[in-house]
């Protein structure tokens, strides 16, 4: 007789993981069971988009009469709702919130904090190109009652958790409790996240780069010089790389994960401190890189390492496989030049 192999569901998955240790009261599991449904919510509704034509256009009335919302609101507005009653939460704050969300009078407030970003790369929705939804967790620094803007900045090293959901080809969730990183592909038939990549390690070293080459008359020469670099050929090292950009953080990131290489979106001399989101974006990929051997750092610190000043501060970013990113940091650090090409 043959049987099927274990299946193992989000939910499972993060109750054994509660399991050994002690004192958990299962807090923990039901915040981010509340999260699961926002995302398979937000799934439903983005595998729908390319019908958006047919249904009604964003902004407008649907056939049903019903006004039809700009598919990153609609996502802002399916975390909250989902996460704002649990009593899980004292306090969330998102990429499209300029202020901190507070917990309705009517609802318990609880010791986490979640911070997120709805729909990241949601300007690829009309090509059908993946985007994804990323989230980061914090205990709560105030003592009780309603949190404060004091419990959402708070430096990355203090996440508790934190991953993303991406939705490509097959919608994946991937996070990190501190306890290695695990990836869940949705199983559209059941509706659930089931385990298809445990214990995901990053390769030390990659064979890809991922930037925006398009700015690059605007870079550092650090960051000119490193992507020269990555350009030559130098068989010991697998250079050249080779180059991919979906513009898709989640995306762009999640192959990192998988296959190595270098994702950077560096700060330039239009946007200093580039373009993405330390409390949205950078702390809670970091947190999963690290998690799974890599490193992520802003060119001279470790990401996780930054003290926050405001929820919507921007951080160059460096991430990926350690090697990768060590030699990039010594690039923008000025420690590294360039070598004369050989006369051939
Ligand atoms: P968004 O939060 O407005 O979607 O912007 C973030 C996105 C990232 O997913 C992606 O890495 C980056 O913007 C791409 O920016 P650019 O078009 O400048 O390369
Ligand atoms: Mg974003």
């Amino acid at each position: 007789m043959s049987f099927q192999k274990k299946v193992i569901t989000i939910e499972r998955h993060i109750i054994e993981g509660e399991r050994a240790h002690p004192g958990a009261t299962g807090d923990f599991s039901g915040l981010l069971r509340d999260f699961m449904l926002a995302c398979k919510i937000i799934w439903r509704e983005v595998s729908k988009a390319g019908l958006v034509n047919i249904l009604g256009a964003a902004g407008k009335e649907n056939i049903h009469g019903d006004q039809v919302k700009k598919l990153d609101v609609f996502a802002d507005d399916a975390i909250y709702k989902a996460m704002d009653h649990g009593g899980h939460l004292c306090v969330m704050a998102s990429e499209e919130n300029e202020d901190v969300l507070h917990i309705p009078d009517k609802y318990p407030t609880g010791k986490y904090v979640l911070l997120y970003d709805p729909l990241d790369g949601s300007s690829n929705i009309d090509a059908n190109v993946s985007i994804g939804t990323i989230f980061s967790i914090y205990r709560r620094v105030s003592p009780s009652g309603k949190g404060t803007m004091q419990d959402c900045l708070q430096p990355g090293y203090k996440q508790v958790a934190a991953g993303y959901v991406v939705y490509g080809s097959s919608t994946m969730l991937v996070y990190t409790t501190g306890d290695g990183v695990h990836g869940f592909t949705l199983d559209p038939g059941i509706g659930e996240f089931l385990l298809s990549h445990e214990n995901i390690r990053i390769p030390k070293r990659g064979k890809i780069y991922s930037v925006n080459e398009g700015n690059y008359r605007y870079w550092f020469d650090g960051v000119k010089k490193y992507v020269k670099y990555l350009q030559e050929e130098d068989k010991t090292t697998n250079r050249p790389y080779s180059g991919r950009y979906i513009g898709s953080m989640v995306a762009d990131i999640h192959r990192t994960l998988l296959y190595g290489g270098i994702f950077m979106y560096p700060g330039d001399t239009r946007h200093p401190d580039g373009k993405l989101r330390l409390m949205y974006e950078a702390n809670p990929t970091a947190f999963l890189v690290e998690q799974a051997g890599g490193r992520a750092s802003n060119g001279n610190d470790r990401i996780l390492d930054i003290t926050p000043k405001s929820l919507h501060q921007k951080t160059p970013l460096f991430i990926g496989s350690a090697e990768d990113v060590c030699i990039a940091e010594e690039f923008m650090q000025g420690k590294r030049q360039l070598q004369p090409v050989a006369a051939s």
